[in-house]
């Protein structure tokens, strides 16, 4: 399908963005929830930053549980230490515990023409609670009935839940608290109920019996979910064979939900793909793409801090073009980048 990478790209660049604390720097500005808002595209970037490196130890920040007061403490490990794993550029593992080498945070831009942001200087949202010790990531906004819904990664040694805040004018937050206990991320919502009842997309991690899959679940209020249903698994041996997970707000098309979701094969390169769902139950999968939509090729996607990796967390209308979309994407763990495709190019990728 004809896919244009903008030629701005790399959008937004960790040079971009000012340290919100002292000692740290920003290590990446990607993956960013996207929608439209009064004629602006509103994106909810991740930044994530770290403790400024020092020579011989790995610095890593959470937040200080004792005091329930947003203040961050480090803790250092040495990587000659038998019991400290650093092969994972994200993670660090000690002694039965894993930790995360940069703890991001939710912080707001805006633009008209989709292409040049006025970056916010406050953070939208920090990390608060116990369960987001380790940081807040990889949001998803979805507009129903008006109000603004964020679904946000919330990351701490207890796991990485999703959790559910709500705006109407991007200045004040309301945090709804976690809808998805851990392990569960790549939450979205559906923009409206269907049958009654207000809709998501979930992926709980299921290991060690199966790869993480994508699953459905339905509420009457967008707090509490039931009705849990599988919807499909990775496909070993193909694009998106190791593990999936949604990403864009479902768009309502002619031809039913359009979803682009992320597929990491078995070596973590990380792509993405359409899919289709049936209008009235999204349970039922119309079209699911065998090849890519977009897969890491430019170099801001083939190195970064995780290499080979294009993430998906929204996309919009192009300002100004009705017909033609713009799909945000994080490149490579560390750039906000888009690409530019047209809804008829889109829906006819899914005709069989
Ligand atoms: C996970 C998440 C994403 C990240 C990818 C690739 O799915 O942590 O935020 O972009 O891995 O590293």
């Amino acid at each position: 399908m004809p896919l244009r990478r903008l030629a701005q790209n790399p959008l937004i660049r960790p040079e971009d963005i000012q340290p919100w604390r002292d000692g740290f720097e920003v290590l990446s500005v990607f993956n960013p929830a996207v929608v439209e808002c009064n004629g602006e595209i509103i994106l909810l970037i991740r930044v994530a930053e770290r403790p400024e490196p020092r020579p011989g130890v790995v610095r890593v920040a959470m937040l200080d549980a004792e005091h329930d007061n947003g203040h961050v403490h480090i803790e250092e490990f040495s990587p000659g230490d038998a019991a400290v794993d650093c092969d994972d550029p994200r993670i660090l593992r000690h002694d039965g515990q894993t930790y995360l080498t940069s703890m991001s945070y939710l912080l707001l831009a805006r633009s008209r023409d989709g292409i040049h942001f006025d970056i916010s200087d406050q953070p939208f949202l920090m990390p608060e609670t116990p369960e987001e010790e380790y940081g807040i990531e990889d949001a998803r906004i979805s507009c129903i009935d008006g109000v603004y819904y964020i679904t946000y990664a919330a990351v701490s040694r207890r796991g990485v839940a999703t959790a559910l805040a709500r705006t109407r004018d991007f200045c004040r937050v309301e945090r709804l608290g976690i809808i998805f206990p851990p392990m569960n991320k790549d939450v979205v919502l559906f923009p409206e109920k269907i049958d009654g009842c207000y809709v998501a997309l979930h992926r709980p991690d299921t290991d060690p019996y199966t790869r993480p899959a994508m699953w459905l679940a339905s509420s009457p209020d967008l707090v509490n979910w039931g009705q849990h249903r599988f919807l499909m698994a990775p496909r070993p041996g193909k694009w998106d064979g190791g593990r999936i997970g949604a990403g864009t707000a479902p768009l309502k098309t002619s031809q039913g939900w359009v979803e682009i979701y992320h597929g990491a094969d078995q070596q973590d390169v990380y792509r993405l793909g359409v899919l289709l769902l049936a209008p009235d139950d999204p349970g039922r999968i119309i079209y699911r793409a065998e090849k890519p939509l977009l897969a890491p090729q430019a170099e801001y996607e083939l190195e970064g801090f995780f290499s080979n990796v294009v993430f998906t967390n929204g996309m919009a209308t192009f300002p100004g073009r009705e017909d033609e979309l713009v799909l945000y994407y994080g490149a490579a763990d560390k750039y906000i980048c888009a690409v530019r495709l047209t809804m008829e190019d889109l829906l006819e990728s899914c005709s069989v």
